[in-house]
């Protein structure tokens, strides 16, 4: 296993993932507000940033977009994904094999697991099978650690939280996806659980610029290794504007204000 800060995933030891696969999570409804966004070419343009490590998408936008811009992106192929229209207890449908992933130049992969899911069981054995296959092609492994399901009635507590963080060091990924646990102790707590584990914040629904920024310099000052953010970026009208500012406060560790006055 290569050293995390020699997998193209990172940059001096930080992680900036550029996640675009919300057609498929979400549905149309996330391109709504901003007419273009829809179009996978966008952001993938944007993933040219150099802030930005990978590029996390599903596999059809990988086969067709990724060709075009290989030279310029790395990729990030996410193994599994739902769809909005699922209305069963949380899952996720492995369509991607880490081969194939491979095949199409992905240089890491993602994969959602939803602990507390009635489909746990499940979803961590077609984990298991992923990793595996990962390690065989020196590929990191991202998991999207999202506790949820059945009774689970605060999917952000700091203690949720901190168990998905370790969830994904006891399962063999990378790097931890999880959401922002409200605080930079909630968060602290969340990386000292996942050991080696790279955790990484999730980016969440469009807000300020300041706010969104607060919670990643957040993230930043308690260990975290950056974001996977994706609609805090490419639902903005200029996703370069908000890169820059992120480049300042993951890369460069300043403050908000100054990040802001760039
Ligand atoms: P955002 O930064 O837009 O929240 O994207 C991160 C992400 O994990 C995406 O990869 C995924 O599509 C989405 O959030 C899933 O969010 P949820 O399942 O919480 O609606």
């Amino acid at each position: 296993m290569r050293p995390f800060d020699d997998t193209p995933l990172a940059r001096d030891g930080k992680v900036l993932i550029l996640a675009y696969d919300h057609g498929l999570e979400h549905g149309p409804v996330d391109f709504e507000g901003l007419a273009g966004s829809e179009d996978p070419a966008r952001t993938f343009e944007a993933a040219t940033h150099p802030a930005v490590t990978s590029l996390a998408v599903q596999k059809g936008p990988a086969e067709a977009y990724y060709p075009s811009y290989e030279d310029d992106v790395d990729l990030l192929l996410k193994l599994n994904g739902t769809s909005n229209l699922w209305m069963g207890e949380p899952d996720s449908a492995v369509n991607c094999t880490v081969d194939y992933a491979h095949d199409i130049g992905a240089s890491s992969v993602g994969f959602t697991v939803y602990g507390g899911s009635n489909h746990e069981i499940e979803m961590v054995e077609e984990f298991r099978d992923a990793q595996e296959a990962a390690r065989a092609r020196d590929l990191p492994v991202v998991m999207w650690s999202y506790p949820r399901g059945q009774g689970l009635k605060n999917d952000t507590a700091p203690d949720t939280i901190a168990y998905a963080a370790r969830q994904a060091l006891e399962l063999g990924a990378d790097v931890a996806k999880v959401k922002y646990p409200g605080s930079r102790e909630a968060m602290e707590h969340a990386v000292s659980m996942a050991g080696r584990t790279k955790v990484v914040m999730s980016g969440g629904s469009k807000t300020t610029d300041r706010e969104f920024l607060s919670s990643v310099k957040d993230v930043i000052d308690a260990g975290g290794a950056g974001l996977a953010v994706g609609r805090n970026v490419w639902q903005r009208e200029d996703p370069t504007r908000i890169l820059d500012a992120l480049e300042a406060v993951i890369f460069d560790e300043t403050t908000v204000d100054e990040a802001l006055a760039r």
